[in-house]
């Protein structure tokens, strides 16, 4: 089955297109159909990945899947949440350097023992436009929020996320490494597990 990944993020794109391969779908970029992304006027994670998928069905006319997601700082009452990827009110190239050096200086006086922080991923299947059951599956991960960037790999935040199991921040760890644990691993993860039981049924 053909189905249009929702993003505009070449990060998802990496962590996401060979997993829905091997859950037996054709994946299509929305990129790569001319797609752009829509604004995102939700409230909650659920209505974002809801939004981006809807558009993604109505301008390819096929099956779309979005995720939408963030990181949620315990010292920041839930910031940058669902505003993580304009958090420093960047666009382009510079936003993702931007956003880090912003929660960097929010927590400066922030101690080690208050840094706690989870990646939250919401990930919605629509089968066509105005499909009234979308399949909804959300992951999160937990972890610490560190006091300066390390690690090359990933994107957005993974050089600021320690994740106390690999003893390692999350772009320390190597795209096969991220996908075995992460936010979206654990969405995706659920997601096939509600794609067999739909199939089952
Ligand atoms: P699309 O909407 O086109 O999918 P986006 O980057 O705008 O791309 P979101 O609106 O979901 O995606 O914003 C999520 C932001 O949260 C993202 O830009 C990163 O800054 C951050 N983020 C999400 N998942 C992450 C991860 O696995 N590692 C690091 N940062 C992440």
């Amino acid at each position: 089955q053909k189905i249009v990944l929702a993003t505009g993020n070449q990060g998802k794109v990496r962590e996401m297109a060979d997993v829905l391969a091997d859950f037996g779908f054709e994946v299509i970029a929305q990129t790569d159909l001319g797609i752009e992304s829509p604004e995102e006027t939700g409230l909650t994670f659920v209505e974002n990945a809801l939004l981006k998928a809807r558009y993604a069905a109505k301008m390819s006319g096929l099956p779309a899947i979005a995720d939408d997601s963030g990181l949620v700082v315990n010292a920041l009452n839930g910031e940058p949440g669902l505003y993580s990827a304009r958090y420093a009110s960047v666009d382009g190239e510079q936003a993702d350097a931007e956003n880090r050096k912003k929660l960097l200086q929010k927590l400066a006086n922030v101690p080690a023992s208050e840094r706690q922080a989870k990646f939250v991923s919401c990930i919605v299947l629509l089968q066509h436009e105005t499909d009234p059951s979308p399949i909804i599956a959300e992951g999160e991960c937990a972890g610490e929020i560190t006091f300066e960037e390390k690690g090359e790999n990933g994107f957005g935040y993974d050089s600021l996320f320690f994740y106390p199991e690999k003893d390692r921040t999350f772009a320390e760890l190597d795209t096969p490494e991220k996908k075995q644990i992460s936010h979206r691993a654990r969405a995706l993860g659920v997601l096939k597990a509600r794609l067999q039981a739909k199939e089952r049924s």
